[in-house]
């Protein structure tokens, strides 16, 4: 019996952004695209098409796109998906002059959340953290990374990251975990921050070893955890030969980048408060700058991260939505392309490889995007003829057709 083929599908006359190579864009005016199984295996001018390539090699599924655009599918690489409860109230107050940390120091911020994410059950929070999931994808989101951080124990940590675990098991999206153990202190831990910590690190291994981690992040903030608390989660990590990333310099400069960069992380998130020194420390180190607007917006910050500077030294800068009930309410990454060029001064080239390529780079993956042969079938048609229209609008979602793998939803 003949091997079940997989589904192939030529994509013709599209415009297309790929992100791959030197030119601006990585642009193609009449492309075309060849999908066989989950990959990529040819993309180029649709007058160069390669005709061996499409003969012989089972039915294949022929789409005229009359022009449309066609980009990587885009990737949020800064997540909390996964919680229960919100903090419209906590918006209320900061409205009338109660400022996010004044209200994380009084017990409410993040604690908040996270009672009530221990008090939902597993079938609750995933039904929670699918809707969100379903509602970025529904704007071209192909791959999520999720990050733990409101159970803060060990049963819910884990039970937050086998919650997004699912997610990537049962929806039509890939998704990448993160260990965010010391986001913040829980109540039963005050005035004990070490003692916490080294339940943080405690916990780690057997996270890692039910397969319910990619990476580990932590909060290094007057708010948070201090350098040294951060080191000693980074070292857990490192010796499971887990890679690291940091929410660093959001609230204020704590030298978080520079430690993180030591450790080669990922990335570093946030750095509204980024020094020259942690900015250099990073390009050293390959680490990207993962932008967050919509906490800049929503926490009403004026203390803009220092994209020039990160621009002219060569550090790649991603965007993500920070999705979260406290800093970040936010499910739209095509939002993010709109603030990353008005708040953060981004070009729209620069924001649009904030979620593609720096985006997958953030997340250490190599096989996404961009578009180019080998790499995975994730990308997105979208009703538009230049992808900078999608920075410019707002509100707005001329999505078409979402693949992912291959496979169209
Ligand atoms: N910084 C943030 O902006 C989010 N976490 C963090 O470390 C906020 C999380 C929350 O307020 O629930
Ligand atoms: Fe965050």
């Amino acid at each position: 019996m003949n091997p079940p083929r997989a589904p192939r599908s030529l994509w013709r006359h599209a415009r297309i952004a790929s992100f791959d190579g030197d030119r601006p864009w990585g642009w193609l005016d009449d492309g075309a695209l060849l999908v066989e199984g989950d990959r990529i295996a040819w993309v180029g001018p649709d007058a160069a098409l390669p005709s061996e390539r499409l003969t012989g090699g089972g039915p294949l599924d022929e789409i005229d796109l009359g022009g449309a655009l066609l980009t990587p599918g885009l990737i949020d690489a800064h997540t909390h998906l996964v919680y229960a409860g919100d903090r419209a109230a906590e918006f209320e107050q900061r409205l009338q002059g109660a400022s996010y940390e004044q209200i994380a120091r009084a017990g409410g911020g993040i604690r908040s959340t996270v009672a009530a994410t221990r008090a939902a059950d597993d079938e609750a929070l995933f039904t929670l953290a699918a809707a969100r999931a379903r509602a970025l994808m529904a704007e071209g989101v192909t791959t999520i990374e999720v990050k733990s951080g409101y159970g803060l124990n060990e049963r819910d940590e884990a039970r937050c990251l086998a919650v997004a675990r699912r997610l990537g098991r049962e929806l039509p999206v890939a998704v990448r975990t993160t260990s965010l153990g010391a986001h913040a202190l829980p109540p039963e831990f005050e005035g004990r921050a070490d003692d916490y910590i080294a339940e943080v690190c405690r916990w780690l291994p057997g996270q890692q070893a039910a397969g319910l981690v990619d990476a580990v992040d932590a909060f290094c903030d007057t708010i948070g955890f201090t350098p040294a608390q951060t080191r000693r989660v980074f070292d857990a990590a490192r010796a499971l030969g887990l890679p690291v990333k940091l929410h660093a310099e959001q609230l204020s400069d704590q030298g978080g980048a520079a430690l993180a960069a030591g450790y080669r992380a990922l990335s570093c998130d946030h750095l509204e408060h980024l020094s020259p020194a942690g900015i250099a420390a990073m390009q050293a180190a390959g680490t990207v700058a993962m932008l967050l607007p919509g906490a800049y917006y929503f926490l009403r910050d004026t203390t803009l991260p220092p994209v020039a500077a990160l621009r002219a030294t060569g550090v790649p800068m991603a965007l993500a939505s920070d999705h979260n009930p406290g800093s970040s309410p936010c499910l739209s990454l095509l939002l993010m392309l709109n603030m990353g060029c008005t708040i953060f001064r981004l070009t729209p080239e620069e924001a649009w490889r904030g979620v593609t390529v720096h985006a997958a780079r953030a997340l250490g993956l190599g096989d996404r995007g961009r578009i180019a042969a080998g790499l995975r079938a994730d990308f997105v048609v979208w009703d538009a003829g230049h992808p900078r229209e999608l920075c410019y609008r707002f509100g707005h979602n001329p999505l078409r057709r979402r693949l992912f793998g291959g496979m169209p939803d």
